[in-house]
């Protein structure tokens, strides 16, 4: 082949690449001519160094327009890199690379070719100078902290920042600046290196120091070199343990508790028939305006004890169902908004006492099982939808028992039941089943654990991963399943986006637990909280109480035991992620063990605040949007941006009954932008059903920001 003829069909090959882009658009095919630097000509850098703006072609076509799509050749002359052979061009017709320079001072090219165009190769000239900075003076402008905790990130306002000057006290911009230990005999962490700006200055982004006692950290350019002192100390026993919070009081027993999206807390209890006794009505409480004793009662004209309930996609609480009586449910369904005014919807068609209600991916609503008025169990789900509840009798006679730990399965958008029972399983809504009905279930794994699991709990705490734990003790719960007079310790997890799911084991608990709560916490962990090691419906022996938190690490699938609060919480406890990274752990009781024995009423919560909260500063978040779409990248502000490993969000909780109808988490990723990460929402609905969700980003201790409350929709 000719030379002509290699360039003709290299124009080609281009031509066709060009075409191909703009097919379907109505738009002509544009053939690009032309070749230009656009910028980046003629920088200076030091030799082995990155210059510091990228090298720029800008690709046309005969009329002057930018054209995208064009593959662009980049070669570095003389040593150094480029940090791309090839870069095809945007929809602004360019093309970028950033140059490291070569180890020789002097001129240095750069060449971008296209074979075919004119103008092509275009040279970029660099000018290499001698290594900086020349002798000359490294001072600190902003020095590390004095003192500060082992392994602690230091805060963004003491990340050190120095200037360095040459010998006639200019400002050396491009020059690298090195941190380390000039003594003391602890281990600097993060970003070691930092680079000065064009006014000279450089500044450390995540620095810290694991290690006790005094520290001399030095900084150093070139020869120039300059000392600080921090004097480190050991984590408080809290970094290890966690703390417990007082008892504080509430006039009800708050055994139904919601986060609302304006972070206040909606929470209610029971009300005795036939007693004058309005101490169960709803109450909503915000935090940040003293104690929740004293609140006004929210008046409903139905009995709300015992009903299922989640925050619907717009941010209202729905209520699906009550109480009638002990283990008869009514129909009712109420709407909350998100400051507690009550709305009174349609009723369902059967009544529900013990119900989970589930958001799908569509931001439909299934309310499932329950007992109705007569106290026969409902085996006929029902779906919110339009505006009205739809029953989905193709569920047929499968008696799934009270409260079913519900999950939407990211994998299919179907509704997986991950227990109590034994054997797991999947409903669609859409489906026709029994009787040519609508809706149907599918079978699914088995339980490693051979009982049924009433009264432990369960959570998504990662997308389409399943932990359930603890639970059993009652040979007396209605279940077509084998029973177990003890409560179990064990716990078990299910990853639904395998191909064939299946429960595996992992860690046990210290303590065997019935009547518990689990938490997923911002860094990813499981909280367990409560209940008791006694079996029986109800054991209320004081002996029994477990008090104990434990975390479940899902990376380790260990358990490690935390600090006790000091109040027994077993049936109708609760526990709740807060806002500030804390966990509110409350109630117990307003209930009969025995017909003849109360549980005590424990009309009062505790906080738990976990280690992570006592490992030094906590990164912030400045600004993040309110609301965001699926698969939308949204900027969060953060003055830790530099310090940022992870990021989570956690749907706002609604619990009651030893689990949390809105347990479901994802990590998400995201990429650190200057002062932003820049945090990608999942794809899809089916991977975290729309609503709203606790936004945290975390540093390489574990240690989160507060959370910020983002709608994804
Ligand atoms: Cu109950």
């Amino acid at each position: 082949m000719t030379r002509l003829s290699q360039l003709r069909s290299g124009a080609l090959a281009i031509l066709l690449a060009a075409t191909s882009l703009t097919c379907g658009e109505n738009v002509q095919p544009t053939v690009p001519t032309d070749i230009e630097s656009f910028s980046g000509d003629g920088q200076t850098g030091a030799i082995g160094s990155a210059l510091p703006n990228p090298l720029t072609v800008l690709v046309t076509d005969g009329s002057g327009n930018a054209v995208p799509g064009v593959s662009v050749s980049w070669a570095a002359q003389g040593g150094g890199s480029v940090s791309s052979a090839t870069v095809t061009t945007g929809s602004n017709g360019r093309a970028s690379v950033n140059r490291v320079l070569g180890p020789t001072p002097g001129e240095q090219t750069t060449t971008a070719s296209v074979a075919g165009l004119q103008g092509s190769p275009v040279t970029f000239l660099a000018t290499a100078t001698e290594d900086v900075p020349p002798p000359g003076t490294i001072e600190i402008s902003t020095n590390p902290p004095v003192s500060a905790l082992t392994g602690e990130v230091f805060d963004p306002v003491v990340q050190p920042e120095v200037v360095v000057k040459d010998g006639s006290g200019s400002p050396v911009g491009g020059a690298e600046v090195t941190a380390s230990i000039a003594s003391g005999s602890g281990t600097l962490e993060g970003k070691t290196t930092a680079t000065t700006n064009a006014s000279g200055v450089a500044k450390f982004g995540d620095l810290g120091i694991a290690g006790t006692g005094d520290h001399t950290l030095e900084f150093t350019a070139g020869t120039a070199s300059v000392t600080s002192s921090v004097t480190l100390s050991a984590l408080p026993p809290e970094a290890t343990s966690g703390k417990w919070g007082p008892v504080v009081n509430w006039d009800i027993v708050p055994l139904h508790m919601t986060l609302m999206p304006t972070g206040k807390i909606l929470a209610w209890g029971k009300t005795n028939p036939g007693v004058t006794d309005t101490m169960g009505m709803p109450r909503i409480w915000d935090p940040s305006a003293g104690p929740p004793s004293g609140l006004p009662e929210i008046h409903v004209d139905d009995m709300l004890f015992c009903a299922g309930h989640t925050l619907m996609p717009d941010g209202r609480l729905m209520v699906s169902g009550g109480h009638r009586q002990d283990d008869a449910g009514i129909k009712t369904t109420y709407f909350f908004s998100a400051n507690g005014a009550p709305q009174k919807g349609p009723d369902m068609a059967n009544g529900r006492w013990y119900p989970t209600v589930t958001v799908l991916d569509d931001g439909r609503v299934l309310t499932m099982a329950g007992r109705n008025e007569a106290g026969t169990v409902v085996t006929t789900p029902e779906i919110w939808e339009n505006g009205a509840w739809q029953a989905l009798p193709g569920a047929g006679t499968l008696d799934i028992p009270y409260y079913p730990r519900n999950f939407v399965d990211p994998k299919n958008g179907l509704i997986f039941y991950a227990g109590e029972r034994i054997q797991s399983r999947w409903f669609n809504v859409d489906g026709t089943g029994v009787g040519g009905g609508r809706g149907i279930w599918t079978p699914g794994p088995s339980h490693i654990f051979g009982f049924n699991r009433d009264y432990g709990s369960a959570v998504m705490y990662d997308e389409g991963k399943i932990l359930v734990v603890g639970g059993a003790g009652n040979t007396s719960w209605g279940t077509p399943d084998p029973t177990t007079g003890t409560p179990t310790a064990s716990a078990e997890v299910i990853d639904l986006k395998q191909a064939s799911p299946s429960w595996q084991s992992t860690g046990s608990m210290a303590n065997r637990r019935r009547h518990m709560n689990a938490t997923v916490l911002p860094d990813g962990q499981v909280l367990a909280t409560g209940g008791t090691q006694g079996g029986g419906f109800v054991n209320i022996s004081q002996g029994n109480a477990v008090k104990a938190a434990e975390v479940w690490n899902p990376k380790t699938g260990q358990w490690t035991t935390l600090a006790s609060n000091s109040v027994m919480r077993i049936y109708h406890s609760v526990s709740l992620l807060l806002p500030d990274g804390s966990v509110l752990h409350g109630a117990s009781g307003d209930a009969m063990a025995t017909p003849t024995v109360p549980v005590p009423a424990e009309r009062n919560h505790e906080i738990f605040q976990p280690p992570y909260l006592f490992k030094g500063a906590r990164p912030t978040i400045s600004s993040a949007p309110s609301s965001v779409s699926y698969g939308e990248t949204f900027s969060v502000a953060t003055p830790n941006a530099a310090q940022i490993t992870e990021v989570r969000w956690i749907r706002l909780g609604s619990v009651t009954h030893a689990f949390d109808a809105s347990q479901q988490a994802n990590t998400l990723s995201f990429v650190v932008n200057g002062g932003n990460v820049e945090v990608t929402a999942p794809a899809l609905p089916r991977q975290a059903p729309p609503g709203h969700y606790l936004l945290f980003v975390l540093n390489r201790n574990g240690v989160p920001s507060a959370g910020k409350i983002i709608r994804v929709q």
